[in-house]
């Protein structure tokens, strides 16, 4: 598209295909996607597409470079595919559309590799159904969230002048091509803080909902829609809420209705109830069961009968604690609520409601434990949500690629057994990055967090340095020449260590947050210390941290599954990384690595800002080799990210520093 960056789906990305002779074979709107991307190509690089539809129109593939062809075993669901090479020719078989797109995606990510190795048969599945951006977008722009609640990449990308883009859905589409292309199948077009107007998008809005749907599903993503669990008052002007009314029973089945008359293959609702001020069923003494059913029994109600694939589901989102907590009181913990609240229901949920879980217990920090609740919910669909914007890890002014922290949230065994990643049998979601930025996500490197959520989502244990790689050379370098070499290594050496400098510079061992209080940028150590969110430290002339162990804390460690609680309980077997989220530790302790607390403040915090200043040397060496417009952005991003990591190491050492009184092992300047 005009004027909007292609991100990983350059052009040269399809000259492999676009070069040769293709078939596909098979009818349907995906098929129809497929042939367009095949026929754009070729029109670009003078290759040849033949579309046959009938089963056997004569042709045996010979002639063809390429056959893509509906008819693939059963076996691999709707989303799955085959693909092998053998006597010159490349073979992509689905049984549904939605697998035969899949598997065009996988040849353009093979490249040229595609045509020039011999390739057994091999069968690729995604090991998760549901892989899904969450939009915080709001339709009208908030007066202090702005229109985007934690967007750094511009206005909304769905809604512009109070309504959706009509005239931008050819952006929308693109943006569904992009997504599809990384393995994404499902998007929420609304914030979850569901403001008056956003409201109304359940009912006599739900067009503009709809036209959004029509614009994403040639590539194969079903659109779900964050609603008010106030609804039937603030929209059907009833007196109540209460889930167990019949009432309101009765109203949301028939808004529900409404709303799959509109959108036949609608994903389904997503709810924030009784969180951070949004409306809940506690306000009525029901539980959040009563009130996740209700509105899976509208869903599945509406659903029964409908083509459209597999019913709709209510993903119920488990950020629930008190957040206006008195920071005097130190029997109440924070990171505790999710489990407190929802471990009772086990069990409880209908079979289409989903319970959504952030993946640590506190909120998307640069480094979090594992949230317990996700190892103790055996009798309940869990989804579990990361975050790609990036509210807490830089803002998308920083680079800090977020790979390898999902990866190992995804393989850690929550319940001593399963992996996160095998347990979130009811999806994978991630808070978008995205807005009408030129480059989708305001910092161009921020667009390697979006492709690696969606690869990951398809296969949770699969390297994420690998998909860095695959991001790589679809972004910079389709079509190889002899620098090739050079540009990937130095786009891999500024993004693969970015989290960990990230960390590095900003809240030290787990402890967390010391950012700016509401916009959550920049260093401020104390910003929340006195806070009601509780989000603290505790951090005196003696030590530092949180002690949430089971003998002298507020027994969060005694959540966690075996050998989890075990070893948290414990700083001797507390990992060093999170030590200070579970423990309270004197500046003095040693830890594993063989330095004392404060020391390993100290050093960290020289050596990330000392990290940046290398990475944007790198930078800087491949303007020879980037694309004008985008190497001045990132440079431009870069100069910011340095000023601010200096601004973080010099804060959180003077601070540490005036504490403490201990000095720097090396003597180094602390203010
Ligand atoms: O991290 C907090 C954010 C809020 C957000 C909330 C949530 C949408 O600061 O902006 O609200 O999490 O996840 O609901």
């Amino acid at each position: 598209m005009q004027g909007v960056d292609p991100a990983w789906l350059p052009d040269g990305a399809f000259r492999p295909i676009g070069t040769r002779r293709t078939l596909i074979r098979g009818a349907g709107p995906l098929v129809d996607t497929v042939h367009g991307e095949v026929a754009e190509a070729c029109r670009r690089f003078g290759g040849r597409v033949v579309r046959d539809a009938g089963a056997d129109a004569g042709a045996d593939g010979t002639a063809y470079d390429l056959v893509l062809e509906l008819t693939g075993p059963e076996g691999l669901g709707s989303e799955g595919f085959t693909c092998r090479r053998e006597n010159g020719v490349t073979h992509v078989t689905a049984f549904g559309q939605t697998g035969l797109l899949y598997g065009l995606f996988h040849v353009v990510r093979l490249g040229e590799r595609a045509f020039t190795q011999d390739r057994q048969k091999q069968a690729h599945r995604p090991a998760v159904a549901l892989r899904m951006l969450d939009h915080w977008d709001n339709v009208a722009v908030h007066p202090v969230m702005g229109q985007v609640e934690r967007g750094y990449a511009g206005g909304s990308l769905f809604w512009a002048d109070g309504r959706a883009r009509g005239e931008l859905l050819g952006r929308v589409r693109a943006y569904g091509r992009l997504l599809a292309a990384c393995g994404i199948n499902a998007v929420a077009v609304n914030n979850v803080n569901v403001h008056a107007v956003e409201a109304r998008l359940l009912t006599d809005r739900i067009g503009e909902v709809a036209a959004i749907a029509d614009a994403l599903r040639p590539y194969g993503i079903r659109v779900h829609l964050s609603v008010t669990f106030a609804a039937p008052m603030v929209l059907g002007g009833l007196p109540t809420a209460d889930p167990l009314d019949e009432g309101v029973r009765d109203w949301w089945a028939q808004t529900t209705s409404r709303v799959y008359e509109a959108i036949p293959d609608f994903g389904g609702y997503v709810v924030k109830a009784d969180s951070e001020g949004q409306p809940g069923p506690f306000a009525y003494g029901r539980s959040h069961a009563d009130g996740a059913n209700m509105l899976a029994a509208a869903l599945t109600a509406s659903d029964s009968g409908s083509a459209a694939g597999p019913g709709g589901t209510v993903h119920w989102r488990a950020f629930v604690y008190d957040h206006r907590q008195d920071w005097r009181d130190r029997t109440t913990d924070r990171a505790r609520a999710a489990y407190d609240h929802f471990v009772p229901l086990d069990g409880q949920f209908a079979p289409n409601a989903v319970l959504q879980v952030k993946h640590g217990p506190m909120d998307f920090q640069v480094r979090e434990p594992i949230s317990p609740l996700i190892g103790a919910m055996p009798g309940t669909r869990l989804a579990v949500e990361v975050q790609a914007t990036q509210e807490y890890t830089g803002q998308q002014r920083h680079v800090c690629w977020l790979g390898p922290m999902w990866s190992e949230a995804l393989r850690f065994r929550a319940d001593g057994e399963s992996t996160v990643g095998e347990l979130a049998r009811g999806g994978l979601v991630a808070v978008s990055n995205v807005g009408d930025d030129p480059f989708w996500t305001g910092h161009p490197l921020a667009q390697a967090n979006l492709y690696t959520f969606g690869r990951l989502a398809w296969q949770p244990d699969a390297n994420p340095y690998g998909l860095l790689d695959e991001w790589i050379r679809l972004t910079y370098t389709p079509t190889r020449s002899e620098e090739s070499a050079r540009l990937e290594a130095g786009v891999y050496a500024v993004l693969s260590h970015s989290w960990r400098t990230y960390e590095k510079y900003t809240a030290p061992l787990g402890v967390g947050w010391m950012v700016q209080p509401g916009h959550h940028y920049g260093p401020s150590v104390d910003g929340y210390e006195y806070s009601p969110w509780g989000t603290y430290h505790f951090a005196d002339r003696d030590g530092i941290g949180v002690d949430r162990s089971v003998a002298t804390g507020t027994g969060f460690a005694g959540q966690y599954a075996k050998p989890w609680a075990e070893v948290y309980e414990s700083p001797e077997t507390c990992p060093d990384e999170l030590l200070l989220f579970f423990h309270h530790m004197s500046y003095e302790h040693m830890l594993h690595s063989g330095k004392t607390v404060i020391q390993h403040i100290y050093d960290t915090h020289f050596e990330g800002v000392e990290e940046v200043e290398a990475a944007l040397g790198v930078w800087a060496s491949l303007v020879d080799l980037v694309d004008p417009a985008r190497h001045a952005r990132v440079t431009e991003r870069f100069e910011e990210q340095l000023r601010s990591a200096r601004e973080w190491r010099d804060q959180v050492n003077s601070y540490f520093f005036r504490k403490s009184g201990v000095a720097d092992a090396h003597g180094r300047r602390i203010y």
